[in-house]
C-alpha cells in the first residue's frame, strides 16, 4: 500500500473479494482483454482523431515504455490536466500499465490549485494540452515549474515549446513492472470543504467494480455510444458509467470539447450517441436549444443528470423535449453513487436522486449526535461499501473527522430516504458551495481573501440562483473602507484561482453574526443575502 493511504481492513477486503465485487482485474488487464475481444471496433473518437481498442492498447504500451524510459516509476504521481481529447486515454492507460498514478485535475484549475497538487503529491510529472478553450496551459506550466522544484517533467499534447512532446514518448513496448489490482490506480480530487482540496486514492479493484455495476445499471454494451460532454477527468463522466464504464462495456466514447449544444448536438446526430451526462444548468441550455436547433437527437436513449440537485420542474421536461429517458445520478468522488433505474416509474425518476448502485453499499442517515434518524427523516448521509474510500491521502487528522471509527464516510450531505429506499438530497452540512455542480470549499476561498491586506475577515456562503442552483457570496469585513469588490476579484485572479471559485457577489459589512458558541453564523448570512436578493427582485419586477 502506498504510504499515506488508509488500507482496507483485511476482513472487509476478503469479503468483497469472496463476494466477487473485487475481481482481481487491473485497468491494464481490462484494456488488454477488451482489445482482444473488440479489437477493430472504435474505442474513442473526437473531431480530430480516433482509436480502435487494439490501437489504444498498443499506444498505451508504447507510451508506458516511453514514460518508464524517461524515469517515471510505479507509484510516482503524475498530475494530469487534459481536456476531452483522445490523448487523455493514451496517457491514462499508459500510466495505469506502468503503475504510476494520475492525479485528475480539471481543465478549469489554475496556478493555485495545480501548484498545490504538484507540491502535495510530490508529482514527478505534469501532463497538459498545449491550449484549450482560449487558455495556454504552457504558460501555467512555466509558473508551476518555477514554483515546485520537485516537479521534474512537463509533457504536452500538441505544440510542446520548451517542454517534452507527448508524441515523442511512444517507443517500442518493454516489459513493465507488475501492477496489482489492490494497488492504488489514481487520485480523484474532493470537492472539499476545508482549506485545501483532498486527494482521493482509488484502487483498480474497487473502481473497476463501480464501472461494472454502473455499466450494468445503465445497460451499456458494445453498441452503446457515450458522449463525454463534461470534462472527463471529473469522477462523474469518468465513471458513472462515464468514459471508463463505456470502455468496460466495449462501447464507443465520443469526445466533445465543450458541453454546449453547438458542439454536442452535431456530435449526437453524426455519431448516433446513445447516452450522455450533464449537470443541471446544462440541461436548461440543452432543453432551450433543442427547440431552436434542427439536429436529429433521436439516437439518444438516456440523459443522465447529476452533480447538483435537479429541480423536479426541469426534470419533467426532459423526456417530452429530448425524447429520451432521464436518469438522476447522485454520486461523489469518494465513492458511493446512486442512480434512478432505467425502468423506474416517472415519480421516482423526477423526484429522487436514485438509490445506491450496489447491494453492498451501506447507508446510515444520522442526526448531529450520529444517532440514526427515524425512517423518512432528514439527516446526514454516512456510507461504507466496496467502492467508497476509507481515507483521504496524507490526511490523518482530517480523516479522523471525515470518517466514523467503523469506517463510514461522512458525506456532509443531508438526505431523506423514502420507503422504497430511494434518496432525496435535501441540503448539506459541509461548508461548501455547489455552483451548478462545481464545488467550492468555503474555507479555501476565505483563506485566499484573508491574504489580502485590506481584508480583516471573510465568510463565504451560497446564495440561491435560478440557473445554477447556487452561487457564491463573500461577506467581507474590510480593514480599509475604500476596498472595492473589483479589486478583490482581481486579487483572486492574480493568485491563480479557478474562475468558478471567484465569488459571484461581494458584500462589505462591519461585523458577522455569531452563533452561541462564537462561530460565524453562516446560516444567518445566507438568510440575509437571500432576503436581499428577494427584495431587489421585487423592486425590479
Ligand atoms: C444533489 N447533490 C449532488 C445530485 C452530487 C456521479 C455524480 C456526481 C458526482 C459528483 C460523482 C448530486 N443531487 N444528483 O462523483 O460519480 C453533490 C453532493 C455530493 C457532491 C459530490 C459521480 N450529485 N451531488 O458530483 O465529488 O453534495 O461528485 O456529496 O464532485 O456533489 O461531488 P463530486
Amino acid at each position: 500500500m502506498l504510504s499515506g493511504c488508509v488500507a482496507w481492513p483485511k476482513e472487509l477486503a476478503d469479503f468483497y473479494r469472496k463476494e466477487g465485487c473485487w475481481a482481481g482485474e487491473t485497468f491494464g488487464d481490462m484494456l488488454r482483454q477488451r482489445a482482444m475481444k473488440y479489437g477493430e471496433r472504435i474505442a474513442v473518437t473526437s473531431r480530430k482523431r480516433q482509436l480502435t481498442y487494439q490501437e489504444l492498447d498498443r499506444r498505451a504500451d508504447q507510451l508506458a515504455a516511453g514514460l518508464y524510459q524517461m524515469g517515471i516509476r510505479p507509484k510516482d504521481r503524475v498530475v494530469l490536466q487534459l481536456p476531452n481529447q483522445v490523448e487523455f486515454f493514451e496517457v491514462c492507460f499508459a500510466l495505469f500499465r506502468l503503475g504510476a498514478l494520475p492525479v485528475f485535475s480539471l481543465p478549469s484549475h489554475r496556478f493555485s490549485e495545480i501548484r498545490y497538487f504538484c507540491e502535495f503529491s510530490e508529482a514527478a510529472a505534469y501532463i497538459i494540452a498545449d491550449q484549450h478553450a482560449g487558455f495556454d496551459f504552457r504558460s501555467l506550466a512555466r509558473q508551476v515549474k518555477a514554483a515546485v522544484p520537485t516537479l521534474k517533467h512537463v509533457i504536452v499534447t500538441g505544440e510542446a515549446e520548451e517542454f517534452l512532446s507527448l508524441e515523442d514518448l511512444f517507443i517500442e513496448p518493454i516489459e513493465l513492472p507488475i501492477v496489482r489490482s489492490s494497488d492504488i490506480a489514481f487520485f480523484q480530487l474532493s470537492g472539499g470543504s476545508t482549506g485545501v482540496s483532498k486527494m482521493i486514492p482509488r484502487t483498480h479493484d474497487e473502481y473497476i467494480y463501480s464501472l461494472r455495476i454502473s455499466a450494468e445499471i445503465c445497460q451499456l454494451n458494445q453498441d452503446s455510444t457515450y458522449l463525454a460532454a463534461l470534462p472527463m477527468a471529473h469522477n462523474y463522466p469518468l465513471s458513472s458509467p462515464g468514459v471508463l464504464g463505456t470502455l468496460y462495456a466495449g462501447g464507443r466514447v465520443v469526445l466533445s470539447e465543450s458541453p454546449s449544444p453547438d458542439e454536442a448536438f452535431p456530435l449526437i446526430q453524426q455519431e448516433k450517441v446513445t447516452i450522455t451526462a450533464l449537470v443541471p444548468p446544462l440541461v436548461w441550455i440543452w432543453l432551450d436549444a433543442a427547440s431552436s436547433r434542427q439536429y436529429d437527437l433521436s439516437s439518444l436513449q438516456v440523459l443522465q443528470v447529476g452533480g447538483a440537485k435537479f429541480s423536479a420542474e426541469v426534470a419533467k421536461r426532459v423526456q417530452p423535449v429530448l425524447g429520451c429517458k432521464l436518469q438522476q445520478v447522485y454520486g461523489m468522488a469518494e465513492g458511493l453513487v446512486n442512480y434512478t433505474r432505467l425502468d423506474d416509474p416517472e415519480e421516482i425518476v423526477i423526484h429522487t436522486q436514485g438509490r445506491p448502485m450496489s447491494p453492498y453499499d451501506e447507508i446510515r442517515i444520522v442526526d448531529e449526535e450520529d444517532r440514526e434518524v427515524e425512517p423518512g427523516e432528514v439527516g446526514e448521509l454516512l456510507t461504507r461499501g466496496p467502492y467508497t474510500i476509507r481515507g483521504y491521502y496524507k490526511a490523518e487528522a482530517h480523516n479522523a473527522k471525515a470518517f466514523t471509527s467503523d469506517g463510514f464516510y461522512r458525506t456532509g450531505d443531508l438526505v431523506r430516504m423514502i420507503p422504497s429506499g430511494y434518496l432525496v438530497v435535501e441540503g448539506r452540512v459541509k461548508d461548501q458551495i455547489n455552483r451548478g455542480g462545481e464545488k467550492i470549499a468555503a474555507e479555501e476561498m476565505e483563506n485566499h481573501l484573508l491574504a489580502h491586506p485590506a481584508v480583516r475577515d471573510a465568510a463565504i456562503v451560497s446564495m440561491p440562483d435560478e440557473f445554477l442552483g447556487e452561487r457564491s457570496c463573500a461577506f467581507i469585513i474590510p480593514r480599509d473602507a475604500s476596498l472595492k469588490a473589483t479589486e478583490l476579484r482581481a486579487f483572486l485572479r492574480e493568485r491563480g484561482v479557478a474562475a468558478f471559485k471567484i465569488p459571484d457577489r461581494i458584500e462589505f459589512v462591519d461585523s458577522f453574526p455569531k452563533t452561541p458558541v462564537g462561530k460565524i453564523n453562516k446560516r444567518e448570512l445566507r438568510k440575509r443575502i437571500t432576503e436581499k436578493l428577494q427584495a431587489s427582485q421585487k423592486t425590479t419586477v
